[in-house]
């Protein structure tokens, strides 16, 4: 039920205190330089956060470069500095598109304000400026930008659970299956090269056997993120099976698929898997099966080629790379 007319303003309060209430957390930056604006700004916010940062001028931002602000207040009056190309260039960083920009404006200001508002600028306010009300203005755009930062939290995960796995942190088949359809029906459309590595731990169940299940976990969890760090980006990395794990190469030829592919399986042999209950740590390898992709072979047979390469590495004594 709305209830307009009869709320209460201590049901109001009550109603922005359960969205956010607390805004310690929350970074502000001032891009101004004048000192007395400055200080009588920062006075004003440190009723709310104590993590105010002040600089002259934007360039100063990449003396901090680990610095990512909630909020961006910027001065009009920068001199040299245009405020509206600062607005611009931050929101079109990847690191500070999702940042909320204020306007800081002098009375005369009203046609900046106006193409900063177009510009995209979440809100704006004109100096000298009442102290409740840039309170309320803050808080209000904090409090938006907690909630978009939320949603957009709860997005990423959903979309990391539904297509990495659990224990590994690398892709799941389910999403292996689909890509490899896109990148093989590519390599069909471009005849672009495309190479598949079959990887599986030898003698895995013996570390089962001997320390536990978790401890191959451990193992596992471990070559997959040494796999992770040796392929490109663009590579696929997923979990086939339980101790399988696919590579799909993108746009390379077969010897250098056959390259990287040693290298990872030498890093691999020289890892020293650290067990919890053992004082020496163990050595694990793996077998790679290789297969490049023909144009017009249906995937089925080409997942089939990798995995019999990976098999014959397995019967002529493991710890190796057979195409
Ligand atoms: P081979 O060299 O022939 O590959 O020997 P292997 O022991 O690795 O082969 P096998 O396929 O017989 O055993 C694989 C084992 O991997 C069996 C299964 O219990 C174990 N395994 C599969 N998934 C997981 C997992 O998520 N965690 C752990 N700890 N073990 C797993
Ligand atoms: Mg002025
Ligand atoms: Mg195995
Ligand atoms: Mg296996």
């Amino acid at each position: 039920e709305l209830k307009l007319r009869n709320t209460t303003n201590a049901e109001l309060g009550a109603s922005a205190i359960e969205m956010k209430d607390n805004f310690s957390d929350s970074k502000i930056l001032l891009i101004n330089n004048d000192v007395v604006q400055t200080k009588n700004i920062s006075n004003i916010l440190s009723k709310l956060t104590t993590q105010i940062k002040v600089i002259a001028n934007a360039n100063e931002l990449n003396d901090y470069p680990h610095y990512i602000p909630d909020l961006v207040i910027i001065s009009c009056e920068l001199g040299e500095e245009d405020p509206l190309r600062i607005s611009v260039t931050l929101r079109s960083s990847a690191k500070f598109r999702d940042i909320t920009l204020i306007l800081q404006a002098d009375e005369e200001d009203t046609p900046i304000v106006l193409k900063a508002l177009e510009l995209g600028i979440n809100d704006y306010f004109t100096y000298p400026v009442d102290k409740n009300e840039l309170l309320a203005r803050i808080k209000t755009q904090l409090r938006k930008k907690h909630y978009q930062d939320n949603l957009r939290n709860d997005l990423e995960l959903t979309i990391n659970l539904s297509i990495k796995d659990g224990l590994t942190g690398i892709f799941n088949r389910h999403y292996f299956d689909t890509h490899i359809k896109q990148i093989v029906k590519k390599a069909n459309d471009k005849k672009s090269s495309v190479c598949l590595l079959m990887c599986d731990i030898d003698n895995f169940k013996h570390v089962n056997d001997t320390y536990g299940h978790q401890a191959g976990d451990i193992v596992l969890k471990t070559i997959a993120n040494a796999l992770k760090n040796i392929f490109r980006v663009t590579d696929l990395i997923a979990r086939y099976g339980g101790e399988e794990i696919t590579v799909l190469l993108d746009d390379i030829t077969i010897k250098d698929a056959i390259d990287i592919a040693e290298r990872a399986r030498k890093e691999i042999e020289s890892i020293d898997f650290k067990i919890k209950s053992q004082q020496n740590s163990i050595k694990k390898t793996i077998s790679i099966g290789i297969a490049e992709y023909r144009v017009g072979e249906p995937i089925n047979s080409f997942i089939d080629r990798a995995d019999k390469a990976l098999y014959k590495a397995k019967e002529t004594g493991r710890n190796k790379v057979v195409l």
